[in-house]
C-alpha cells in the first residue's frame, strides 16, 4: 500500500501566513502518520506554489523585480518557512518547472484529442483574486465577489472551453460509488447540490494573458491558471518509478477550493483517461480571536512568529487541536499560552522529567519488569484510528488524556514514598509509568516531531533510562532570555 498526500499550491503573490501553515501542518502530520504505518519509502507528501497568475505579474511589478528573480525570492521563502517549521515535504513543486509544462500538455492534448475543448466567445464576471469567472448569483447584494467583496471585472473574450457539462451526471455517479472524493459530508453535500444545479462548460484560455503556459495547439493562448495548477498533482509523480502513487492520492485543501478541485478537476481527470484521486478532504478556516484574517485588516499572523516564541511544537498541537479537522473554528494566542504552559510544560514536560529522575534516583536508572508492549500497541490503536479519520484534534486531546492519566497514577501512589515501604509495589508503579511514557512517544513521533528525539534520549535503552531533561521551557524566559 503506498500514500500520496498532497497540500494545494499556494499563491506566490503572499506571503505564509497561519492559515497556510495549518493546512500544511495537518497534511505533514498525517504524512508523517502514514509513514510510521507504510515506510517511508511508501509515502509521497506533495506541496508547492502555483506561480502562473495574474497575481504574480502585479505582486512582481509592484516589488519593482524582474518576474523570475520575484518568483526564485518568493518561492525560496515559502520554502524556507516550511523548513523552518519542520515540514517533511518529499517534493515542492513549482509550476513554472520544465517538468510542469510538460505533462500540462501532455494531459491537456489528451482533453483535446477526446473532443472536450473548443473554440468560444466568453463574457463574464472575472474576479482576479479567486482567478475565475462567477456567476451573477454567486456576487453579494452589492454585486461583489463575496470572498475578496471586489467587484469583479466585466470579460469578454474568444477563447477555448471545456465540456464541464458534459461531466455533471459522471460525476454524480462517481461520488455516489466513492463518498471519499470528497470529506467531510457537508463539504460534500455542497458540491453535489452545486453539481446537480447544472454545471457550464469553463472557459479556459487567455489571448491577453501575461504569465501562464501556453496551449499546446495555440501559442497565442495562455492556459487558465487553474487549469494548469491542478495537474501539479499529476506532474509530481509523473515519472516512471513514481506513477503508482497516483492510485493512493490524497488530497488535502480548505473548503474554499472545492469547486476546483471536486468538480473540475475530476472531469478533468476523466476526460483525459485517468483514475480519480482517492480522497480529498477540505479543511475549515479559522478566525483569529473572533475576527477573520486580512491583509486589510492586517492581522495575518506568521508562522514563524508563533514558532519563535513557542517552538515548532506548540505551532502544531495549537493550530491543529484548536477544534476538530474539517470545521471551522478559531484560534487564539492566549489559548496556545496555556496549551504550552499547562499541557505541553507542566503536564507533558513535567511528567517526562519527574518519572525518569525518580527511576534514576531510587531504582539507578534500571527500568522495572512490566512494561507490557500489548498495552502499548493497544493505546496506540485507538490514536491510529483518530489518525485514520483524520480527526487530528481527537488525536491531540486522547494523547493529552495520557499525559494526564499518568500524572494522576504518579501522584496518587506517589512511588518516592513507596520505595521505602513497598519497593515491589514501587517497581510495579514505575513500570506503569514507562509504560505511559513510551506509548506516548511513539505518538509523539508524529505530533511533536522537534522534541520527540529528547524523549527517545530520555526512555534510553531496553534496560536503562537516560538522563532528564526540561523539555519545554517557560515562556516567561522565552519571551524575555
Ligand atoms: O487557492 N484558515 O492558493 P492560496 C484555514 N493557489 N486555511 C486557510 C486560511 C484560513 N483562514 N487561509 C488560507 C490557492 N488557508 C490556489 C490553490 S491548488 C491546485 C491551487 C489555506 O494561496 C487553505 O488550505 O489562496 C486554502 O485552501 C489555501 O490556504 C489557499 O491558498
Amino acid at each position: 500500500m503506498k500514500k500520496y498526500l498532497t497540500t494545494p499550491i499556494y499563491y506566490v503573490n503572499d506571503v505564509p501566513h497561519i492559515g497556510h501553515a495549518y493546512c500544511t501542518l495537518a497534511t505533514d502530520t498525517l504524512a508523517r502518520y502514514w509513514r510510521e504505518k507504510l515506510g517511508a519509502e511508501n509515502v509521497f507528501f506533495l506541496t508547492g506554489t502555483d506561480e502562473n497568475s495574474q497575481k504574480t505579474v502585479e505582486a512582481a511589478r509592484k516589488s519593482g523585480k524582474p518576474i523570475p528573480e520575484y518568483l526564485e525570492e518568493i518561492a525560496g521563502n515559502w520554502r524556507t518557512t516550511w523548513d523552518e517549521i519542520g515540514i517533511s515535504y518529499d517534493d515542492f513543486i513549482r509550476t513554472t518547472e520544465k517538468r510542469h509544462h510538460e505533462t500540462v500538455h501532455k494531459i491537456l492534448q489528451k482533453i483535446y484529442d477526446n473532443g472536450d475543448i473548443y473554440r468560444g466567445k466568453y463574457e463574464g464576471h472575472y474576479c482576479d483574486g479567486c482567478e475565475t469567472f462567477l456567476k451573477e448569483s454567486d456576487l453579494n447584494e452589492k454585486g461583489e465577489c463575496p470572498d475578496h467583496l471586489k467587484i469583479p471585472r466585466k470579460i469578454s473574450e474568444e477563447n477555448y472551453f471545456f465540456k464541464l457539462s458534459k461531466y455533471g451526471d459522471k460525476l454524480l455517479e462517481v461520488y455516489a460509488k466513492n463518498p471519499r472524493l470528497l470529506e467531510p459530508e457537508k463539504r460534500r453535500n455542497e458540491v453535489l447540490s452545486f453539481i446537480k444545479s447544472g454545471l457550464d462548460d469553463i472557459s479556459i484560455s487567455r489571448e491577453s494573458a501575461e504569465m501562464g503556459i501556453p496551449l499546446p495547439w495555440d501559442e497565442n493562448h495562455k492556459i487558465y491558471v487553474w487549469f494548469d495548477a491542478l495537474i501539479n498533482y499529476y506532474t509530481a509523480i509523473d515519472t516512471d518509478e513514481k506513477r503508482d502513487f497516483w492510485n493512493s492520492a490524497c488530497h488535502i485543501l480548505g473548503k474554499d477550493i472545492t469547486r476546483f478541485h471536486n468538480v473540475i478537476w475530476p472531469a478533468m481527470l476523466m476526460s483525459a483517461g485517468l483514475p480519480l484521486p482517492q480522497e480529498e478532504f477540505a479543511h475549515g478556516f479559522f478566525t483569529i480571536d473572533g475576527v477573520k484574517m486580512s491583509k486589510s485588516l492586517g492581522n495575518m499572523v506568521s508562522p514563524l512568529e508563533i514558532s519563535r516564541e513557542f517552538g515548532n511544537d506548540a505551532l502544531r498541537l495549537g493550530l491543529l487541536s484548536s477544534f476538530e479537522f474539517g470545521n471551522d473554528g478559531d484560534f487564539s494566542h492566549e489559548n496556545l499560552a496555556k496549551l504550552y504552559d499547562k499541557k505541553m510544560a507542566s503536564g507533558l514536560g513535567n511528567l517526562f522529567n519527574r518519572v525518569i529522575v525518580l527511576v534514576n534516583k531510587f531504582l539507578d536508572g534500571q527500568k522495572p519488569a512490566g512494561i507490557s508492549t500489548d498495552e502499548i500497541k493497544a493505546e496506540y490503536e485507538n490514536f491510529a484510528g483518530f489518525m485514520e479519520e483524520k480527526k487530528l484534534k481527537s488525536a491531540i486531546d486522547y494523547f493529552f488524556q495520557i499525559v494526564d492519566s499518568a500524572n494522576e497514577l504518579l501522584n496518587e501512589k506517589e512511588p518516592w514514598k513507596l520505595v521505602k515501604t513497598d519497593m515491589d509495589e514501587a517497581k510495579k508503579v514505575f513500570a506503569k509509568l514507562l509504560q505511559k511514557l513510551e506509548t506516548l512517544k511513539l505518538m509523539a513521533k508524529i505530533l511533536l516531531p522537534e522534541t520527540y528525539p529528547r524523549m527517545v534520549d530520555m526512555l534510553g535503552d531496553t534496560e536503562k533510562v537516560g538522563e532528564a531533561q526540561i523539555l519545554f521551557a517557560r515562556i516567561e524566559k522565552k519571551s524575555n532570555p
